[in-house]
């Protein structure tokens, strides 16, 4: 079962990862440079089923990115929670204030310039996949070349959509959430950092080089992520899906999914679920969450982490 090679990551990292004290304070053990393949061709999501894994909120994260947006607040318009605790702790940082995770959610939904003051994350993922940062020359002044920000910027994904259905077998299949100087006003800097694309036999396979893995929590979103992102491209550049590589850079379980490790390698995993769209929507901007049918579904029950912050 594909699934094996998850729960052989989860495992050799959990026994033979180097120990490492890491940026959140938890601890982690990890190893270095790991991958997973996927054969995406007969329409089988990584989904993984040894745990349930939430898929519509993967979706919603997902169809968010793709908006271009990076506030916090059409996510918990659409109760998604996951990305609620940065936010919130830089809240709790700069004002001193003893606020809930809820009653934050609350207030960032409900007030509109509180969300604006606090609810964004900086020019994370939508921001650089749509609007990467473009600087045009205006009329010299002086001598002095003087640079205005295009109001767009580049649309990272606007173009990987043209180049595959026009140059098909180009090396430059690209885009990249990694702003080198953009990093530092991020909540985060991309984890799922890079994505590639490549073309043949009329198949679309991806890579995902993902820099900084929680083996126990993020990756088993960013399998999926990585998945609908090939199996949207396919669709809308007339492609069958072909192979999904998986190729992870630091890669750690923390010291604190013990449970969850032990739990999760007890379980024997079940065939994955299919993805199918309900439509074929006008472009890759286009898609709704309704287009999205996972069917065959069915899960062990979901583990609980804590997710270091
Ligand atoms: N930090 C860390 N330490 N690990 C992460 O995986 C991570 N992921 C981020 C942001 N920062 C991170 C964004 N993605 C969850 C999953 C993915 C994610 C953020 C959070 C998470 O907590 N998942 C839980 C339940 C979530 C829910 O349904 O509300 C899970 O059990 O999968
Ligand atoms: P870092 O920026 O210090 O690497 O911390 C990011 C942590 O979040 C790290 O444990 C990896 C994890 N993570 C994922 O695994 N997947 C994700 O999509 C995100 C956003 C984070």
């Amino acid at each position: 079962h594909p699934e094996q090679q998850y729960l052989d990551l989860l495992d050799r990292v959990w026994r033979e990862g180097s120990p490492r004290r890491d940026r959140t304070g938890v601890g982690t053990r990890a190893l270095f440079g790991q991958t997973i393949r996927v054969d995406l061709s007969d329409g089988t999501l990584p989904l993984l089923t040894t745990k349930r894994v939430s898929w519509k909120t993967i979706v919603r994260e997902l169809l968010w990115f793709l908006t271009g947006e990076t506030n916090i607040r059409p996510l918990l318009q659409a109760g998604v929670t996951i990305w609620s605790d940065w936010p919130l702790a830089k809240y709790r940082r700069e004002t001193g204030e003893e606020i809930t995770q809820q009653d934050f959610e609350a207030r960032i939904v409900g007030d509109e310039a509180f969300a604006r003051r606090w609810g964004d994350l900086g020019p994370v993922y939508g921001a650089q996949w749509r609007h990467w940062p473009l600087f045009v020359p205006t009329d010299a002044a002086g001598g002095e070349t003087l640079y205005r920000r295009d109001a767009q910027g580049i649309d990272q994904i606007a173009r990987l959509v043209r180049d595959i259905r026009t140059n098909p077998s180009s090396r430059r299949l690209m885009f990249t959430g990694w702003n080198v100087a953009e990093l530092d006003s991020m909540a985060l800097p991309p984890c799922h950092t890079t994505y590639q694309y490549f073309v043949a036999d009329g198949r679309l396979s991806g890579l995902l080089h993902q820099r900084s893995c929680d083996v126990g929590l993020g990756v088993p979103y960013n399998l999926v992520t990585a998945a609908l992102l090939i199996r949207m491209l396919a669709q809308q550049c007339d492609l069958e899906p072909g192979e999904f590589v998986w190729f992870g850079g630091d890669v750690h379980v923390y010291e604190n999914h013990a449970g969850l490790v032990a739990e999760q390698l007890s379980r024997a995993p079940r065939a994955w679920p299919t993805l199918r769209f309900a439509r074929r929507p006008a472009s890759i901007l286009d898609y709704r969450f309704e287009d999205f049918l996972i069917e065959g579904y069915e899960p062990h029950a979901s583990i609980a982490a804590p997710i270091a912050v």
